[in-house]
């Protein structure tokens, strides 16, 4: 899906033209891999566009900085507006919203340390990011031939630039066999997450999802998403799932800020239940993007309006 161009990114404390929103081919991070992002989406409510969970997200940017030492030249407070100032002067209801932190232009080797710290926050409209069929009816998986992170090789709390080599491989591999996304499972063999989405599955009446030590990212969505299973009267709990549970689940379903919650199909060619997306899915779904729309009081204080 080709990018739709909006009229403004910010860039260090500026806001400029699309199309002047350039780096140096030098830029330390464009060669090592070493930057911290985020994605997160703003919505259309009753009162006007709001970032979904707008602090969450920054908070978590931080704890990526802080684990690979990245010394961000503004407060959290700084990119919490300048991410509400880049969603206003584009004019959007609803759109993707990519914070990005970076090495920039000042010396090349493996320290990083040297160069200076740049900041962009970039939004444009991002449509259903594993389609429209696939909300509606899920998507099919394949366990990925590439694992996991391991925990001491790269820290999987962080939303690194460069560990995601590692899900566009097994992305690569999925779609070049077929299916519509991959699964990974940790060094030590557990299920672990998607290439860019958390993972949960439903076992006799019970969600379960990976944990952050089985190598996936405490997603801020499966976090709603548990959230409101709670609310809902669900059991729901972090447990490590193996490669079989998956084979034998009653419900799966997938869980990112791109993605939204979306069920899952097969995985493996093994059809979950009977195919359809399951009872407990819909409704977390359903829920969910009422939340991220403002259209339920219980989870207001997750909108955050941008006026
Ligand atoms: N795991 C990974 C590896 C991941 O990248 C994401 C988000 C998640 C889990 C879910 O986290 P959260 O969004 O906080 O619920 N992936 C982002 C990037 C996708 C992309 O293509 O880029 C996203 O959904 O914005």
């Amino acid at each position: 899906m080709p990018i739709t161009k909006t009229e403004k990114i910010w860039m260090d404390g500026a806001l400029v033209d699309w199309d002047d929103a350039t780096i140096h081919v030098l830029t330390h991070s464009l060669h090592y891999g070493c930057g911290v992002f985020e994605g997160i989406r703003a919505y259309p409510t009753a009162s006007g566009p709001a970032v979904f969970r707008l602090s969450d997200h920054i908070v978590r940017l931080f704890n990526s900085a802080k684990i690979f030492l990245i010394d961000i030249p503004f407060t959290a407070d700084e990119l919490v507006e300048a991410t509400k100032q880049t969603v206003a002067v584009n004019g959007l209801q609803e759109c993707y919203i990519r914070p990005l932190v970076y090495f920039g232009y000042g010396e090349m080797g493996l320290n990083p340390l040297p160069c200076p710290v740049n900041v962009s926050i970039a939004v444009w409209p991002w449509g259903a990011y594993l389609g429209e069929e696939g909300i509606q009816r899920g998507v099919r998986m394949k366990i990925s031939s590439w694992q996991r992170h391991a925990p001491n090789a790269m820290p999987p709390a962080a939303k690194g630039t460069g560990m995601y080599i590692n899900s566009s491989m097994a992305k690569i591999e999925a779609l070049k066999a077929g299916y519509d996304e991959a699964i990974l499972l940790s060094p030590q063999g557990y299920v672990s997450e998607c290439t860019g989405e958390n993972l949960f599955v439903v076992r006799g009446g019970r969600i379960v999802t990976p944990p952050l030590s089985a190598g996936a990212l405490e997603g801020i969505t499966q976090h709603s998403v548990m959230t409101i299973a709670a609310d809902l009267g669900f059991d729901v709990s972090f447990g490590n799932i193996l490669r079989s549970d998956l084979y034998t689940a009653d419900e799966a379903f997938l869980t990112g800020t791109a993605a939204e919650v979306v069920p899952i199909r097969s995985v493996d060619d093994r059809t979950v239940g009977d195919g359809e997306p399951g009872p407990m899915t819909r409704k977390l779904q359903e829920v969910y993007a009422a939340a991220v729309r403002g259209r339920d009081d219980r989870y207001k204080d997750w909108n955050e309006h941008v006026r």
